[in-house]
């Protein structure tokens, strides 16, 4: 059976691969960082079998900062492929911790690839590049050869990783990719960043948890797709004959504010009536307009995304409609608990 290490696997790309591999019949090692707090909610419905079947997900401490930890494991392992979908991956943040967000998203790919170097490894290794790398961009849509011109110290650690990449595949011969992944969201996407912000916060207000969502600026846009889709083409990267590098995206573009108006309508309710602006979810430079043009994923691996627009918001509301409703059940018992008491 095929093995994988999976960097990132406790985030929302690393639990929908690890699903995929796993479904693939792979042995699949992820890579979680010590938390003083269970960081773990997105995976463990793969490795807690209640049936006791053998579980072939297996957890191991590391961190992208510390290669002793990757060695350690890529020597234990020796697996066909390391997906590495570890990082500080939110661009505001990476603003306020730019030396850290350098440290893990850009050098920990460099430490991941010279571990496989170093051991004289076949691993084939894929890297999640970004089209944060376009930034301002030089044209639309973008495709795999539009320059770069990244515009956060995120996407500047993402550049550094992107050509990392491509230098160990020229300079070693490593079949080393670059997966420049256009944005994509899910019910498990982090509840930072935008679409997920403003599903979780629309369908609070809906049950009565919240009054107001505070924004920064509505009118960027972005290339949203499924994550699900995604990880799909990720794997089909590391199949083909020949490493290269390959855009993911849908090919349409939205801004936040179509993303809130969809959907605060789908639950019957006016945007303009609950999202207010705060300047603090503004960034220093910021990414106006990504649009991305998949055609060579289309044409060399067959890959194409699923889920349409319309589609990705109804499944996010959806998902977290049923847990905002449940927040209130608990919020409700919590109150009737507190009054029998007085
Ligand atoms: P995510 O939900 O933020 O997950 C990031 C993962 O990296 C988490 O598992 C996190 O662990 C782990 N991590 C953070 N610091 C680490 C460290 N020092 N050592 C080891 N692991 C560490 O990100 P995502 O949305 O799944 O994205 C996956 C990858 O694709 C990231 O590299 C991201 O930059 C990139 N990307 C994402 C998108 C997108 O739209 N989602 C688009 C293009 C590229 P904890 O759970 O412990 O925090
Ligand atoms: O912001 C605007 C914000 O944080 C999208 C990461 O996965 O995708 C992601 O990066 C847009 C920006 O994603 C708020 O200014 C307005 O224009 O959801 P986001 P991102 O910055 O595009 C790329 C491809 C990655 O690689 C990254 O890892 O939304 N925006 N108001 C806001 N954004 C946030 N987070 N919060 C707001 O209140």
């Amino acid at each position: 059976m095929p093995k994988a290490i999976i960097t990132g696997i406790t985030g929302q790309d690393g639990s929908y691969l690890a699903e995929l591999l796993l479904s693939k019949g792979y042995d699949v090692w992820g890579l979680v960082r010590r938390s003083s707090s269970f960081n773990t909610a997105r995976i463990d419905h793969l490795y807690q079998d209640p049936h006791h079947r053998e579980v072939k997900l297996r957890l191991v401490y590391g961190d992208l900062n510390d290669s002793t930890s990757l060695a350690n494991v890529l020597e234990e392992v020796k697996p066909d492929e390391v997906y590495n979908l570890g990082a500080q991956s939110h661009v505001r943040v990476s603003f306020d911790i730019p030396e850290y967000t350098g440290e893990i998203s850009g050098m920990g790919s460099v430490r991941l690839l010279e571990a496989i170097r170093r051991q004289n490894l076949k691993t084939r290794f894929y890297q999640a590049s970004s089209s944060e790398l376009f930034g301002k961009v030089h044209e639309v849509p973008q495709k795999e050869t539009t320059p770069f011109h990244p515009r956060s110290p995120y996407a500047a650690a993402k550049a550094y990783a992107y050509y990392i990449t491509l230098n160990y595949r020229e300079a070693y011969g490593m079949f080393a990719v670059n997966g420049i992944l256009f944005n994509h969201e899910s019910p498990r996407r982090g509840e930072t960043f935008v679409t997920r912000k403003i599903t979780r916060g629309a369908t609070r207000i809906k049950v009565g948890l919240q009054d107001k969502l505070y924004m920064g600026n509505l009118e960027s846009k972005r290339d949203w797709g499924f994550a699900g889709d995604y990880v799909e083409g990720m794997w089909r990267m590391l199949q083909t004959q020949e490493p290269d590098d390959f855009v993911l995206a849908t090919g349409e573009t939205h801004s936040v504010r179509e993303f809130a108006e969809k959907v605060f309508a789908s639950l019957d309710l006016d945007y303009k009536q609950y999202v207010e602006y705060d300047a603090k979810y503004e960034r220093p430079a910021e990414v106006d307009l990504l649009l991305g043009d998949y055609a060579k994923a289309k044409t060399k691996l067959g890959w194409e995304p699923k889920v349409s627009f319309d589609g990705l918001v109804k499944m996010m509301v959806d998902a977290d409609l049923v847990l905002a409703k449940e927040e209130k059940a608990l919020a409700d018992h919590k109150e009737l608990v507190r009054q029998g008491q007085q």
